[in-house]
């Protein structure tokens, strides 16, 4: 049987020279291709040692490192399913995904096992491993203790439609779900990828690429780790996004993908000019909208035109800017700011109307999406996921556009209640649901408000009960206690009443029209 298993792709892209360097960290370690395998291969070993049951979920909330993407590949290899969660998550973020998931392993920072490995436990999961990131913990010290022979392993063998990861996303409304993701969904995308951006072998040059985002989530772990390891590419890894330090390696590398907020704060520094970036190939940007003063500034300074892409945690990516000429769309080759350009090759997109008819060329309507890379469902929800397809298997992004008649599409909103800050989700009905549980709160509104650094950020607008004080400031403090940070409102206001519609609706684009400044 042919193993389709991503990680038998990616390790089969690996330069024939293993002692070249694969990884290069800001903190000055390097690892070789020869590295990389051998430590997937031993993790991949211990977690077969533990005699998992077939697809189970290897849940892991830790600091960015080599050994936590050495982790997620060895997931791969071992042919069980990755669950990567936000390191800002708190205990009882936690308790929902571990409860809903039901991982037989759970990695956690040795600084949180005692609550991690609690809720882990209560859960039914059997293993609870630390991880942190100065390669120590309790999954390295049992992998390295197998003896002989186990940095050898033999890649399971799995089918394109097998589970390789799932991926919790916010509800609008309810718990969050977890999208179902197959090695077939994420090797299809990296393959289309991989074209679709001109990324060159080592054989042709070679590209490097900077690695500065998180790797919980779709963009930092798929898009720019597959992107780099299916090409055989260096990664320069950096723990954590610092501009400066950014610019002060930025000739070594070839690509940079980020997040918007990331090319605001590297525009706020003098260093980055066209000097910094003469050896760039690629800027690529997604997860949020790109404002186009951010994107008419990058060239401006750097003489390159950022590469706009947008995508999802149910689909990765979806639509993207030209890098070179694509003959699908009469070979334009220009990246046009303010757009997500052209649906990728493989990805059906069209836009539809509330009667679910579709819309004329530069009307706006509901953004549906079919192809290879759309997810398999949300985890143990099969409503949920009806709900969320059309009869004839077209996913609702919940995003709305229009697609002009060169091609391009354009983000113009959501139909989803849902704010992108600094290229996180956050939904305010999850946060005006704890603000209702807080002490004299009789209900709340929670809107996002344009930001210059985050794009967006959230305001919580509160009404008291009768007779209560409730304090804007106490608010936010308890807030801070519950829920991971990136989600606490900037601004909060207590209010006497919130504006409503005929039928009782919160009004909540006159809520952000009135709180859109301090
Ligand atoms: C940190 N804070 C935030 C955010 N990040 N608040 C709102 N939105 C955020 N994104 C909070 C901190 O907790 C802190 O609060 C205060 O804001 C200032 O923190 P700061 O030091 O400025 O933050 P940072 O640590 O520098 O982080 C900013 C960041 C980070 C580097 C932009 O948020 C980040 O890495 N974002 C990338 C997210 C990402 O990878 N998204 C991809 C999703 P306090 O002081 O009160 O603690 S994948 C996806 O969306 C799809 C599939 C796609 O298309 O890619
Ligand atoms: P997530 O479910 O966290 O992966 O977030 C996916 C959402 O991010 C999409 O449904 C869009 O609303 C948004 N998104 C991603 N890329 C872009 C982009 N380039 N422009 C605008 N919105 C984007």
């Amino acid at each position: 049987m042919k193993n389709e298993n991503l990680f038998a792709a990616l390790r089969a892209a690996f330069p024939a020279d293993l002692d070249a360097i694969a990884i290069e960290t800001d903190n000055g370690l390097n690892y070789s291709w020869r590295d990389l395998d051998r430590a997937t291969a031993m993790l991949a070993n211990l977690l077969e040692s533990l005699q998992l049951p077939a697809g189970s979920r290897i849940a892991v909330q830790v600091d960015k490192s080599v050994e936590a993407l050495a982790l997620y590949l060895a997931t791969l290899r071992a042919g069980f399913v990755f669950l990567p969660l936000n390191t800002a998550y708190q205990s009882a973020e936690m308790e929902y995904f571990i409860g809903n998931a039901e991982p037989a392993v759970v990695v956690c920072a040795s600084k949180n096992f005692g609550w991690v490995s609690k809720i882990a436990f209560k859960a039914g999961t059997r293993h609870v491993f630390t991880l942190d990131d100065d390669r120590t913990g309790s999954l390295l010290a049992r992998a390295a203790a197998q003896g002989p022979g186990s940095d050898q392993h033999t890649v399971a063998t799995r089918q394109a439609g097998d589970l390789a990861a799932i991926l919790y996303t916010s509800g609008t409304t309810g718990r969050s779900k977890g999208a179902m993701l197959s090695h077939g969904n994420l090797l299809s995308n990296a393959r289309v990828l991989k074209d679709y951006w001109g990324w060159r072998t080592p054989e042709q040059g070679g590209d490097v690429l900077m690695h500065v985002l998180p790797i919980f989530h779709v963009h930092g772990l798929f898009v720019a780790v597959h992107g780099a390891l299916l090409n055989g590419s260096k990664m320069l890894w950096f723990a954590k996004f610092d501009p400066k330090r950014v610019l002060e390696k930025l000739q070594q590398a070839t690509v940079f993908m980020g997040v918007p907020t990331l090319y605001v704060r590297l525009l706020a520094e003098s260093g980055l000019n066209r000097e910094a970036a003469r050896n760039m190939r690629l800027f690529i940007s997604g997860s949020a909208p790109l404002l186009i003063e951010t994107f008419n500034d990058w060239t401006a300074r750097t003489g390159h035109t950022i590469l706009e892409r947008y995508g999802m945690s149910e689909t990765t990516m979806l639509t993207s800017n030209p890098c070179n000429a694509d003959a699908r769309y009469g070979g334009l080759s220009e990246r046009r700011g303010g757009t997500v350009g052209f649906p990728l090759p493989g990805v059906s997109l069209r836009v539809q109307d509330d009667a679910g008819q579709s819309v004329a060329v530069g009307a706006i309507g509901d953004i549906q999406v079919k192809g290879p890379n759309v997810f398999t469902g949300y985890w143990q929800m099969p409503e949920k996921t009806q709900e969320e397809f059309t009869a004839d298997g077209y996913f609702k992004t919940g995003d709305v556009g229009q697609v002009d008649a060169d091609g391009y599409v354009t983000i113009v909103g959501r139909s989803k209640d849902l704010i992108i800050s600094g290229g996180y989700n956050v939904y305010p009905a999850e946060i005006e649901a704890t603000i209702n549980t807080l002490p004299g709160v009789a209900e709340s509104a929670v809107v996002g408000v344009p930001d210059a650094d985050f794009g967006e950020v959230g305001v919580a607008v509160v009404i008291a009960r009768p007779g209560a004080r409730v304090a804007p400031d106490n608010i936010l403090s308890e807030l801070k206690k519950v829920l991971a940070n990136f989600k606490i409102p900037k601004r909060c206001y207590v209010v006497a009443e919130l504006p409503r519609n005929t039928m009782g609706k919160v009004q909540k684009n006159l809520l952000r029209a009135q709180y859109q400044k301090p």
